[in-house]
């Protein structure tokens, strides 16, 4: 097409395209059982209705005569495309699109036999809800004439396949318009030519759909329309419409199309036919196009009439065999009714003989029954005579019964003498043999005691040889004890004493018990403090020993173990400490009351260590005053080794210690004096006395001295 003839196609739609509501009814009269659907189809061409700016809504509505007045079936939103469904329709299909709506009842009654009308609402410029309607009646016969019709509507008809679509025209316009509606020719001679419709959308955006397609007639409205998932619908029922077939693609390389196509084309068909299509875009923006046909259906000519004659004879040709062969049909099929008329005479021949059969069987169950009566009164009489029978038989099984108790109770009496009789028996055969072994056995212990006696005067001789043996020996070994004990005797005198290792060694009556160790150190043994077995260190009992000395004398010892007074030396304490473990003890005596304080792990480092103090763990109830001289030196009034810078802590303090700076314990300080140069034990005496009784000493650890 020319830009030209687009143009004038444009302006001729506008022009000439009649905006109207158009309800159609096919057919508007039917029979029951005779019709096969009833389709009520409301449009409006062209997208638009005269006199109404806006269109809301297209309703669907059927008179009831009880109202008096109309009931609405369906309404279609015609912004939103939604459809709603009023009433129930059974067995009724609806289709709808851009709108049109569509309803089809199948097999019609009585009852769809109604006015129909078709209201468009919405608004005016000037007045909102404006409607606009219009109307259709469909009439119901049941008289032959109504049959003669449908019959003829229903004629099939020698269907064209006319697909001859404009191909080229198709193809040019493609490229300027989505929408491509053509018809196999704008001019169609009338009750000869066919007209077929096409209507094609191709070139569809991707993520586009189509909706729905369809073509409307401007005066009778939709013809078909094909809804996504769903088969052409049709409204065309004329015995001349040959196809509806359509189909929905998502592709963009296969066209969506409907096509519509019948034959023998009447004058009244002329005029605008419209194909549109509701395209779903991207993002839910719904697209519709529109596209308008105009058909002109003109009167044949008398050669045109004449090409067709040749045509409708073969038609009228056909039709003749079809009627012959529908009369043999017909012909065979009476034969067949004839034939089964025969049987079922047979048949009713056959059941009159089982009748009378049934009418002896009768008469023979009377006989029987009169004899079951006698029967039964025979069996009553029986039944009485069983009936004393059974209760005789009871009393004699109570009787058996009875006895039968006695039986048993006899029978357990028997079983337990039996038994009795039977273990009687046993205990006379065991105390016959027990007879008997008896007897053997006094037999033996007759030969016994006889062997005994012999025995016996055997033995008393031997007695006598061995009294006179014995005094021998008894001589003997008291000669011999003298001997061995004078041997004992010289031979103690020539063994030496050997020295104790330690006061471990010493097991005395005494609690104190002066010893000279196999060392060569002359020591005092405390063998009774604690289990014993410790070496005291030092002494103080009296005051008669001065213990303010200088580092020689502390080094080697002084005092007298005679006196009871001493300290035992450092060199000698050094000594003694670096062989082994050794635990401190420290014995005083303040106020009468006896106190120790004990140190586990004492040692004195040597000499060139000033004999440096260590101890270990104290425990005791004296308290703790010695702890706090660990690893300290010992130190004189002529050496002094104390922490002090200040003082010479022996000297001030007028003893000799481990001191630090100065003390908490003075056990060499000087004796009963009430200061800090006195016999201190913090805990006890503070620094204002002295304690009136000291001893240190050490025993060797994990040795056993409880004797
Ligand atoms: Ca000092």
């Amino acid at each position: 097409m020319t830009l030209l003839q687009h143009f004038v196609l444009f302006v001729s739609s506008i022009l000439f395209a009649t905006s109207e509501l158009i309800i159609n009814v096919q057919p508007n009269v039917i029979s029951a059982e005779i019709t096969a659907q009833l389709v009520i189809n409301c449009s409006v061409t062209n997208n638009q209705v005269q006199h109404l700016d806006v269109i809301r809504s297209l309703t669907l509505s059927r008179y009831n005569e009880t109202l008096k007045e109309f009931v609405d079936l369906i309404t279609l939103e015609a912004k939103t495309l939604n459809l709603s469904q009023l009433v129930q329709l059974h067995h009724a299909q609806i289709s709808f699109g851009n709108l049109y709506s569509s309803l089809t009842l199948h097999n019609p009654t009585q009852f769809d036999a109604k006015v129909y009308r078709c209201k468009v609402e919405g608004d005016k410029t000037n007045a909102a809800n404006s409607s606009i309607v219009a109307k259709k009646e469909v009439e119901y016969r049941t008289n032959t004439t109504a049959l003669i019709e449908e019959i003829v509507r229903l004629k099939i008809v020698e269907k064209n396949d006319q697909c001859t679509l404009e191909q080229k025209d198709l193809t040019a316009s493609q490229q300027r318009t989505k929408l491509h509606f053509v018809g196999s020719s704008k001019v169609i001679k009338e009750l000869i030519e066919s007209l077929t419709l096409t209507c094609s959308l191709q070139d569809l955006d991707l993520n586009s759909t189509v909706q729905f397609m369809y073509i409307l007639h401007d005066s009778s409205g939709v013809i078909a329309t094909i809804n996504k998932d769903q088969p052409v619908v049709t409204t065309k029922q004329d015995s001349n419409f040959n196809t509806a077939k359509g189909e929905l693609s998502d592709t963009k390389s296969k066209a969506s199309f409907i096509q519509v196509s019948w034959s023998y084309i009447k004058s009244s068909e002329s005029g605008k036919y419209f194909c549109g299509a509701h395209v779903m875009g991207p993002n839910e923006v719904s697209e519709r196009l529109n596209e308008m046909l105009p058909i002109i259906v003109s009167n044949p000519t008398f050669d045109d009439l004449v090409k067709v004659i040749p045509k409708l004879l073969r038609q009228a040709d056909k039709e003749k065999e079809k009627i012959l062969e529908n009369k043999q049909n017909i012909y065979h099929i009476k034969e067949d009714i004839n034939a089964k008329q025969q049987n079922i005479i047979s048949i009713k021949d056959g059941l009159d003989i089982n009748s009378q059969n049934i009418n002896i069987v009768k008469d023979d169950l009377g006989t029987s029954r009169q004899n079951i009566k006698s029967i039964t009164d025979n069996l009553n009489v029986n039944k009485q005579s069983i009936a004393s029978h059974y209760e005789e038989l009871n009393t004699l099984r109570h009787i058996v019964d009875s006895l039968k108790d006695d039986l048993r109770t006899n029978k357990q009496k028997i079983q337990s003498m039996t038994d009795e009789v039977n273990a009687n028996k046993d205990n006379i055969s065991q105390l016959k043999e027990n007879l008997n072994s008896n007897k053997q056995k006094m037999k033996n212990m007759t030969e016994n005691v006889n062997t005994n006696i012999q025995n016996i005067i055997n033995l008393n001789k031997d007695v006598n040889t061995s009294q006179q043996s014995l005094r021998k020996l008894e001589t003997d070994l008291e000669i011999k004890l003298a001997n061995f004990s004078a041997a004992l005797t010289s031979l103690e005198n020539k063994i030496e004493k050997v020295p104790p290792i330690s006061c471990r060694d010493i097991n005395s009556t005494q609690d104190r018990d002066i010893v000279r160790l196999i060392s060569g150190l002359k020591v005092m043994c405390d063998t009774k403090t604690d289990g014993g077995g410790w070496i005291i260190l030092q002494r103080r009992i009296n005051g008669k020993v001065d213990f303010y000395r200088g580092w020689k004398e502390y080094r080697d010892g002084f005092g007298d173990y005679n006196i009871g007074e001493f300290y035992l030396g450092n060199e000698n304490i050094f000594k003694l400490t670096s062989t082994g473990q050794y635990d401190l003890r420290i014995d005083l005596e303040y106020n009468n009351k006896k106190y120790f304080a004990q140190y586990e792990n004492f040692k004195l480092l040597s000499e060139t260590e000033k004999y440096k103090l260590q101890i270990g763990d104290y425990s005791g109830n004296a308290g703790n005053d010695l702890s706090y001289l660990n690893n300290m030196f010992f130190s004189t009034f002529d050496r002094d080794n104390d922490i002090s810078s200040v003082y010479n802590c022996a000297e001030s303090c007028s003893g000799a210690w481990w001191y630090t700076s100065c003390h908490q314990s003075n056990l060499n300080g000087r004796w009963g004096s009430t200061s800090d140069k006195g016999m201190n034990w913090a805990q006890l005496t503070g620094y204002s006395n002295s304690v009136t009784f000291s001893e240190m000493k050490i025993r060797e650890r994990g040795k056993n001295y409880f004797h």
